[in-house]
């Protein structure tokens, strides 16, 4: 699949009146803007996607988001989520290689796997939070799985997100204790913007659990995961990057057609957990 509505980033200001919106949807494929498109091209194509969110707050807003961010999408298989990250997830620097959550280095994409050096599929919300599996659905769903050091990720298990603990050695600027995991400082808001899209998408109408959030660090076994406050929090501290915002991108225009809303307008975030 290839869309030729194309977003661009979190300057979207929904400025333009309805006619350039609706000029913009006819669009032939050749003549649409690239992926850094002006600014007014960009926030037409915004306009039109969040269309219906507009003017929303609260339960409402997040209602009006799941409808978009859940109609015409696709869902991956779990081994197409490895060449799915491969591209998402590639080192700008180094084509060849992916950058990993919590520590930020860059690994080969071929070495991916199962074993000590490999680099595996992380779900930023664990499977055992809904018991989804690996079936396609909420487990493939490359909004929220980053590339992790095999041995980090198993570190991190199945823990809820909170500031405190001790460090972790084999991944600097992150620390753990028995109940939750906090992330170094650059991939705070990027863990929080997943969780909050997992949210949203998953409302327990698919054959999945409803996936919602609270103010627990022992969510375990239940379709909750946490804190709350805390994932606020890294969320302002940590706005989207330019890295964020061009996976974001490949996601909607090449893998699954649907966007995380919460990296197109940070202020929603606010709007409904707020
Ligand atoms: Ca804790
Ligand atoms: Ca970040
Ligand atoms: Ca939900």
């Amino acid at each position: 699949m290839r869309k030729t509505l194309l977003i661009c980033l979190s300057t979207a200001a929904l400025t333009l009146p309805p006619p350039l919106a609706a000029a913009a949807d006819t669009a032939p494929a050749d003549t649409a803007p690239a992926a850094h498109a002006p600014a007014d091209h960009a926030d037409t194509a915004d306009h039109a996607y969040y269309a219906d969110a507009e003017g929303k707050t609260g339960e409402s807003l997040k209602t009006a988001l799941h409808e978009i961010i859940s109609t015409d999408v696709t869902r991956l298989s779990y081994s197409q989520v490895w060449d799915a990250l491969m591209a998402t997830d590639q080192d700008p620097s180094d084509p060849g290689s992916v950058v990993l959550l919590y520590t930020g280095e860059s690994r080969g994409a071929d070495q991916h796997g199962g074993n000590v050096g490999d680099w595996n599929r992380e779900h930023v919300w664990p499977q055992s939070h809904g018991d989804f599996g690996t079936s396609a659905g909420p487990g493939t769903d490359v909004h929220h799985l980053r590339p992790t050091d095999v041995q980090v990720n198993s570190l991190r298990g199945n823990k809820d997100f909170d500031d405190g603990g001790s460090p972790v050695s084999r991944a600097p600027g992150n620390y753990t204790d028995g109940d939750s995991w906090e992330a170094r400082n650059e991939d705070k808001g990027d863990i929080a913007r997943m969780i909050f899209y997992m949210a949203v998408r998953y409302e327990g109408n698919d054959g999945f659990a409803d996936l919602e959030l609270d103010n627990d660090t022992s969510n375990g076994g239940t379709p909750y995961m946490g804190r709350l406050d805390t994932l606020l929090a890294w969320h302002a501290q940590d706005p989207p990057s330019a890295f964020e915002e061009r996976r974001n991108e490949l996601i909607f225009e090449d893998y699954q057609g649907n966007r995380n809303p919460f990296i197109d307008h940070p202020e929603w975030a606010e709007d409904i957990w707020g």
